[in-house]
């Protein structure tokens, strides 16, 4: 779905879940460290705001988005209540790119079908940096508070 010319980041607060008592791990990927930190920043905000307590908000970095998945299921493993995990890939010159984002999308399906701790895909999948630039704090919003308020929704299933 594209997010052309609309910033999808506007929230109503009394119209998401509450984070009161969750416990949400956040698993970043360290490439593309500007974008991805800006993209926790929006999470781990919005996660705030909608009543998660500092304490409750876990984080693991991992070297890449390709490490997202294993990160994500050691998070899921330590006991948190959803997981949300960052990344952002940005096209090359080589098909690098289309196998990363394959097999992290597909890593995190799996793990969505073998557990029953929800994780979140708020990683970028982009052809240049100024689309990142533009989903991570710009003029289109921040995946990072679109993936918390998902993340919130997604708790309240379980
Ligand atoms: C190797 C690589 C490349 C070329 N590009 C990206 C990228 O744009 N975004 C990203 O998150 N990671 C990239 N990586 C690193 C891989 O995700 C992974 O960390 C390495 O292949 C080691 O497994």
């Amino acid at each position: 779905m594209s997010t052309q010319n609309s910033d999808l980041s506007n929230y109503d607060v009394s119209k998401v879940p509450s984070g009161v008592g969750l416990t949400i791990g956040l698993v970043v990927s360290n490439w593309n460290e500007d974008i991805t930190e800006s993209l926790y920043s929006g999470a781990y905000d919005t996660l705030l705001n909608c009543g998660v307590i500092s304490d409750n908000i876990k984080r693991i970095d991992v070297p890449g988005s390709f490490e997202l998945v294993f990160g994500s299921k050691k998070m899921i493993q330590s006991g948190v209540d959803v997981v949300i995990a960052i990344g952002c890939v940005i096209k090359g010159e080589t098909e690098h790119f289309n196998y990363i984002c394959q097999s992290v999308s597909k890593g995190i399906i799996d793990l969505n079908i073998n557990f029953d701790i929800p994780v979140v895909f708020c990683v970028l999948t982009d052809n240049i940096k100024q689309q990142s630039i533009d989903r991570s704090g710009g003029k289109f919003g921040n995946k990072g508070v679109e993936a918390a308020i998902t993340a919130l929704q997604l708790a309240n299933l379980n």
